[in-house]
C-alpha cells in the first residue's frame, strides 16, 4: 500500500521544487496521518519525530509531504543537507556510481573513491602536516574509531568529554554525551574510562577563555593525571548540548596542554563540518589544528559517510585489520561525498553561511531588543543558536523554546530545539535556501515566539 495514489504526481525533489511555503492540509494532513499510524504500530516508540510529516520530496529550502504541503527546512535533517537536498550534483553521482558497483567492502576489494574522498578530507582538513583518513558509516561510529585510534597510539585509556558535549548513541559515545534524556536513561551501563569536564558556556559560566581551560585543566590533572589520558575530544561549537561557541583562547589553550602532555585532541566536526559555520571546518574559526577530527552528516549531501582524518603518524598506529567495517566508505557513499565537496567549493557555501548567518543573526538580534526571553543569539555562520530564559531569574525556558518550534512546524517551518536544558532553537538550514524562504521562516518563527 502507498500513500500516493493513482491520481497524485510525486514530485521530484532538488532545487526545481518550488520554493514555497504551501500548507494544504493541517499539519498533519490525511496521508501524512496514515504513515503516522503504521509507523507507530511498526516502529517501536523509543525512535521518535519532530515533524509529523511523511515525507516525498526536498530540495532547495523546502521538504514536501504526501498531502502536498510544502514546509520550509530550516533543519536540514540536523546539519546534514548542507549543499540542498536531491542536489542535481550528488544525484548524477549515486545513479552513475550504483550502475556501475554498489559494494565490493573496501576491506575486500579497493577503488579509488575511498582514496579519493580520504585525500580531499586530507587536504581539506586543518592541520600543516601530513594526515591520513578512515571511513565510516556514521558520526558516532567515527567518534569511537578516533577513540580506538587516540587508545593504539597512546597506550593510555581515559578520555576526557565535556559538559553539554553530545557524541553519539552507541555505547562508548552515550559515556562521552552529557545528556541523561533522551540519549542515555536506562541505557546503561556505560564503557568505562570516560571523564567529564567542564568545558567553556560563556553566557552561563562568565568565565574568559583562559579561565575556563584553567577549570578543566585543573580538573583533568587532578582528577585522572596527563599520563593516564589517551585523548580529550570537544566539539568546536557544541551542538545538541545548545550551540555553545565557547570563550576566545579557551580551545587553543586546551589544545596546548594536550601538545604538551601526549594527549591526542581529537575535535568532533560531526554537525560543525563542511561549510556550516562559514569555514570549510569550525577549528579555523579559533585557530586550532586537531590532532584528529571526526566528521558525518554535511560530507556526503545525505548519504551515510563519516571520516576519522589526522596526524599520520597516530592514524597509522593500529595494526593491519583493526580499523574497518562491512559498509564503512562504501562507494556510492563515497561518489556522493566527492560531488558534495565539490558542490562547497564551486558553489562558494561557505560564503554563503556567512551570507545567511549574518541575516539570522540580525533577525533574532532585533527580536531580542524587544523581547528579554532571549537570552544570547550566538552562533557561526549558518549554525545559530537562540537561548530562552526567564528574565526574572535568567533560568532556562524549554517550554518557550519547545512551544515556539511546534507552533512553527504547524505552521509549515522545520525548526529545531536543542540544549542541556532544551532552551535553544537552533537553525540550520540548507545552504541552498534562497533569502525569501529564510526570511519567511523567520517571521513565522518570530510570530510564534510573539504569540507564545
Ligand atoms: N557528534 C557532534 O552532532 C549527531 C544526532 C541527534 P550520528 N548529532 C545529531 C540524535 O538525536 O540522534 C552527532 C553530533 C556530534 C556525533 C554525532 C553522532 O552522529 O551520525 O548520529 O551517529
Amino acid at each position: 500500500m502507498s500513500l500516493i495514489d493513482a491520481t497524485q504526481t510525486i514530485p521530484l525533489g532538488g532545487p526545481s521544487l518550488p520554493q514555497e511555503r504551501r500548507l494544504v492540509t493541517a499539519i498533519p494532513g490525511p496521508r501524512s496521518q496514515e504513515l503516522l499510524d503504521r509507523k507507530a504500530a511498526a516502529v517501536p516508540a523509543g525512535v521518535g519525530h519532530t515533524v509529523p510529516v511523511a515525507a516525498v520530496a526536498a530540495g532547495g529550502g523546502v521538504v514536501v509531504d504526501a498531502d502536498g504541503n510544502s514546509l520550509i527546512d530550516l533543519g536540514a535533517g540536523i546539519a546534514v543537507t548542507t549543499v540542498g537536498n536531491a542536489h542535481p550534483k550528488v544525484v548524477a553521482a549515486v545513479q552513475a556510481q550504483i550502475a556501475q558497483f554498489a559494494h565490493t567492502c573496501f576491506m575486500i576489494a579497493p577503488y579509488e573513491s575511498y582514496v579519493a574522498v580520504a585525500e580531499k578530507l586530507n587536504e581539506l582538513t586543518p592541520g600543516s602536516f601530513t594526515k591520513k583518513t578512515a571511513l565510516f558509516n556514521s558520526g558516532a561510529e567515527a567518534v569511537e574509531n578516533a577513540i580506538k585510534i587516540a587508545r593504539k597510539h597512546t597506550g593510555r585509556q581515559a578520555v576526557v568529554a565535556f559538559d553539554h558535549g553530545y557524541h553519539g548513541r552507541t555505547n562508548l559515545t552515550m559515556a562521552l554525551t552529557a545528556k541523561a534524556m533522551p540519549y542515555k536513561s536506562g541505557f546503561g551501563p556505560f564503557a568505562p574510562e570516560v571523564y567529564r569536564a567542564p568545558a567553556s558556556y560563556p553566557f552561563r559560566d562568565g568565565l574568559t577563555g583562559a579561565e575556563a581551560a584553567a577549570k578543566t585543566i585543573s580538573m583533568i590533572e587532578k582528577q585522572i593525571g596527563a599520563d593516564n589520558l589517551a585523548a580529550v575530544i570537544i566539539e568546536p561549537i557544541q551542538g545538541e548540548g545548545g550551540f555553545i561557541v565557547p570563550a576566545d583562547g579557551y580551545l587553543p589553550a586546551v589544545v596546548e596542554w594536550c601538545r604538551a602532555h601526549g594527549v591526542v585532541f581529537i575535535a568532533d566536526e560531526v554537525q560543525t563540518g563542511f561549510a556550516r559555520t562559514g569555514a570549510m571546518f569550525a577549528s579555523e574559526h579559533f585557530g586550532i589544528e586537531p590532532d584528529l577530527i571526526t566528521t558525518a552528516k554535511g560530507i556526503a549531501g545525505g548519504m551515510p559517510l563519516a571520516g576519522v582524518t589526522g596526524r599520520a603518524e597516530i592514524m597509522d598506529a593500529s595494526h593491519t585489520g583493526g580499523l574497518g567495517g562491512t559498509y564503512g566508505g562504501n562507494p556510492v557513499a563515497c561518489a556522493a561525498a566527492l560531488a558534495t565537496i565539490e558542490a562547497y567549493q564551486e558553489e562558494n557555501l561557505a560564503e554563503r553561511a556567512v551570507e545567511i548567518g549574518r541575516t539570522l543573526v540580525a533577525r533574532m538580534q532585533e527580536a531580542a531588543t524587544s523581547d528579554p526571553r532571549i537570552g544570547e543569539v550566538r552562533g557561526l555562520g549558518a549554525m545559530i543558536g537562540v537561548e530562552f530564559v526567564d528574565p526574572a531569574t535568567g533560568a532556562p525556558d524549554g517550554a518557550l523554546a519547545g512551544a515556539i518550534a511546534k507552533q512553527a512546524i504547524a505552521e509549515g517551518v522545520i525548526v529545531l530545539t536543542c540544549g542541556t536544558y532544551g532552551n535553544v532553537i537552533r537553525f540550520l538550514p540548507p545552504l541552498s535556501i534562497d533569502d525569501a524562504l529564510l526570511h519567511e521562516g523567520l517571521d513565522v518563527v518570530l510570530g510564534a515566539l510573539a504569540a507564545s
